[in-house]
Order: C-alpha cells, then sequence, then structure tokens
C-alpha cells in the first residue's frame, strides 16, 4: 500500500496517474499547498524539500520526495512503465529533461504569464521562449513515435507520464498545440487513457482533462 502526498498541481498528477496506471491500491493524503500545508512538520518528516509529491510506502516503510525519483521507484518495484537496455537509458535521459527542463520551465510561465503578467516583459518573454524552444525539442523527438522512449514507435513510460501534466496547461502558457502537431498527438493519445482520466482528479477534480 502507497501513501501519496498530493496537490493539485502537474508534479503530483504525474504520480496518481502512475498509481492509476499500475492499478495499485494507494490512500491520497492532501497537502493543500495554497495553506501552506506542505511545512506542516509531519508532512516534513516525509518531505524535507517541503513540496509535493511525496510517498510513503508501507509495505518497506520507505520515504520519498521528488516526483522523478518517485516514478522511478514505482516503476522499477512493479516492473511497468519502463523498457530495458539502452532504452532504459533513453527514457532516463527523457525523464531527467523533464525534471530539469520542462517542468521548472513551464512553471515559470505559469508564474509570469498566467498569473502575474505585466510584472516583468524580460521573464514573460523570457520563459514564453524557453517554453517554446522545449516543445519545438519534444515536437522533433514524437517525430515518427507515439511515445519519447523504447524500441520502434515507443512504448508508453515513466517519461511521458512525466512530462504529460506540464503539456495539459497548454492554455496557461498561451501555447497552440497546432503548432506542434506531434506534441498535440502524443497528447491526445495519453489524456485518452482512463487511468490518465482518473489521475488527474486527484486529490480532487478541479477541471476536465482539457483537450486541444
Ligand atoms: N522537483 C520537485 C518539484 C516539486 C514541486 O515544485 N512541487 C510544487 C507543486 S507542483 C510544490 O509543492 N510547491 C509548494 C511550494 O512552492 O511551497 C518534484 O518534481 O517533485
Amino acid at each position: 500500500m502507497i501513501d501519496l502526498y498530493t496537490w493539485t498541481t502537474p508534479n503530483g498528477r504525474k504520480v496518481s496517474i502512475l498509481l492509476e496506471e499500475l492499478g495499485i491500491d494507494y490512500t491520497v493524503h492532501s497537502i493543500d499547498i495554497s495553506k501552506d500545508q506542505q511545512f506542516a512538520p509531519d508532512f516534513l518528516e516525509i518531505a524535507p524539500n517541503n513540496r509535493i509529491p511525496a510517498i510513503v510506502d508501507r509495505d518497506t516503510g520507505l520515504a520519498l520526495m521528488e516526483s522523478g525519483a518517485i516514478m522511478l521507484y514505482l516503476a522499477d518495484k512493479h516492473k511497468q512503465f519502463q523498457v530495458e537496455g539502452q532504452d532504459y537509458w533513453r527514457m532516463m535521459e527523457w525523464l531527467m529533461w523533464q525534471m530539469g527542463g520542462l517542468g521548472p520551465m513551464l512553471g515559470q510561465v505559469h508564474h509570469f504569464v498566467k498569473y502575474n503578467q505585466g510584472k516583468s516583459a524580460y521573464a514573460e518573454e523570457r520563459y514564453s521562449n524557453e517554453a517554446r524552444r522545449l516543445y519545438k525539442v519534444l515536437n522533433k523527438r514524437l517525430e515518427g513515435r507515439d511515445f519519447v522512449a523504447g524500441p520502434g514507435r515507443g512504448e508508453y513510460t515513466i517519461a511521458d507520464m512525466s512530462m504529460w501534466p506540464w503539456v495539459s496547461r497548454f492554455d496557461w502558457q498561451q501555447v497552440d498545440l497546432s503548432d506542434f502537431p506531434n506534441v498535440r498527438d502524443w497528447y491526445v493519445r495519453i489524456a485518452e487513457r482512463p487511468a490518465v482520466q482518473r489521475g488527474y482528479q486527484v486529490p480532487k477534480y478541479v477541471t476536465d482533462v482539457p483537450m486541444p
């Protein structure tokens, strides 16, 4: 049994989507980051960086923070949604690309373009340009592929699951997915999965899954 500590954000949804895809039992604990619940001492015991998501694996007692580490742990434990050999490292490469690039940069777009528009033209331009550059890179990777890693046209892995919730906020980013047709097709392919539809609504319903 997994305890999932999460909120209605892209980093949280990565893990709830994976847990739904795995079809395993888990208990959801809401950490409302708008009410500073991420700073509660009992949560800090599990997640010392005061950010969601975090998990506790009750089978082993292991507590983990950082969505990338959590996804790697769960995929390895259940031997699913990962690929093997050299493809494993390609999957890791794109997972790390998301952790260090796509997620943090789109997060800045949300701050400066959605929530604080007009405060800094420099930041709006910088992060919007960077977002478009990253979308272009992903679009190129998905040329002739269904998923970012794996043999042939690729297999659905945790690398895709890590990126998808960030792309789901394309309207916040003022990104028109028709400018990136391979990303749009990939996004819709994943959005239509029942587990993704369920995982998106954890820990509570906010909106339907956005469709381009
Ligand atoms: N690198 C971390 C980032 C986690 C993160 O930034 N979480 C945000 C929500 S998406 C958060 O908890 N923010 C709380 C805060 O800023 O205090 C991960 O991938 O898990």
